[in-house]
């Protein structure tokens, strides 16, 4: 499928709203080379594995000092090529890998689902402390939740990957949050697509889940502080 006209662009963005893209059809979006579309996405697998592999050095390390892993689990994802568009597409963003690169912090994601809020700080000073982590943007939405109650701490990093004859610097968007937080944003996020309800019903819908979001949050608070009690 060849697509070059802007009307016909506009057709694809309204097939891919709720949906994703196949590689021809973002190929021809793009209007680039299919081998060059391959190794640009290939960077930000190799940025995803030295990031996961940092974490679970850390989670190990934590672990030997005794203390209980304060990682649950690590879940890594490559943003979909529809999720790419739409956010090109929402920005006026030109359709080229290289602005891609230059303006899509999140292409590359890393989720670090943690046991205690105090594990996501402590995790992420000992990652950010490291000499080939560069900070890019700190998010706190634990700090200061969204409007609909999603926490979780964003940090968009730049990472060296070493290639066969080249260091490329490669961004990767990490989230860390509680088992608490990842609950409420899964579910949050399957409730997000059913958009075609009446407004009052999604008016009662979103203080329902702001409801869940500020109850889930006093569990973290209280599973952290029976925690600390216990180490006290
Ligand atoms: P997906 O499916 O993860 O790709 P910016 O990148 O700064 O231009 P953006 O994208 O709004 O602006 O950044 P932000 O707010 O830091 O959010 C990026 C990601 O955080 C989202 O990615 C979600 O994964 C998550 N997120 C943010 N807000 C919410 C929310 O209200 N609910 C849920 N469930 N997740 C949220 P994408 O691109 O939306 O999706």
């Amino acid at each position: 499928m060849k697509i070059t006209t802007n009307s016909s662009r506009k057709e694809l963005l309204r097939s891919v709203m709720n949906a994703d893209m196949s590689e021809p059809e973002f190929i021809s979006v793009l209007d680039e080379d299919l081998d060059l579309l391959r190794q640009f996405f290939s960077y930000y697998k190799c940025a995803i594995m030295e990031i996961e592999t940092k974490f679970r050095v850390l989670n190990e390390q934590f672990s030997l000092d005794g203390e209980s892993n304060p990682i649950e689990f690590i879940q890594s994802r490559m943003k979909s090529y529809g999720s790419i568009y739409r956010k090109i597409s929402a920005k006026n963003i030109p359709p080229k890998l290289e602005a891609i690169e230059q303006e899509i912090n999140d292409i590359a994601g890393v989720r670090v689902v943690c046991s205690f809020i105090q594990d996501i700080y402590r995790l992420a000073d000992c990652f950010l402390s490291q000499d080939d982590i560069f900070l890019i943007e700190r998010k706190d939405y634990i700090d200061s939740p969204k409007p609909n109650g999603y926490r979780s701490l964003h940090l968009i990093v730049a990472v060296p990957i070493f290639l066969e004859n080249e260091k490329r610097m490669v961004k990767v968007e990490v989230q860390l949050r509680t088992i608490a937080m990842d609950f409420w944003a899964s579910l949050e996020h399957k409730l997000r697509y059913k958009k075609d309800l009446p407004q009052e019903k999604l008016e009662l819908l979103s203080g329902g889940l702001k409801e869940c979001a500020d109850e889930s949050a006093r569990w973290d608070d209280r599973m952290q502080e029976i925690k600390n009690m216990l180490e006290e």
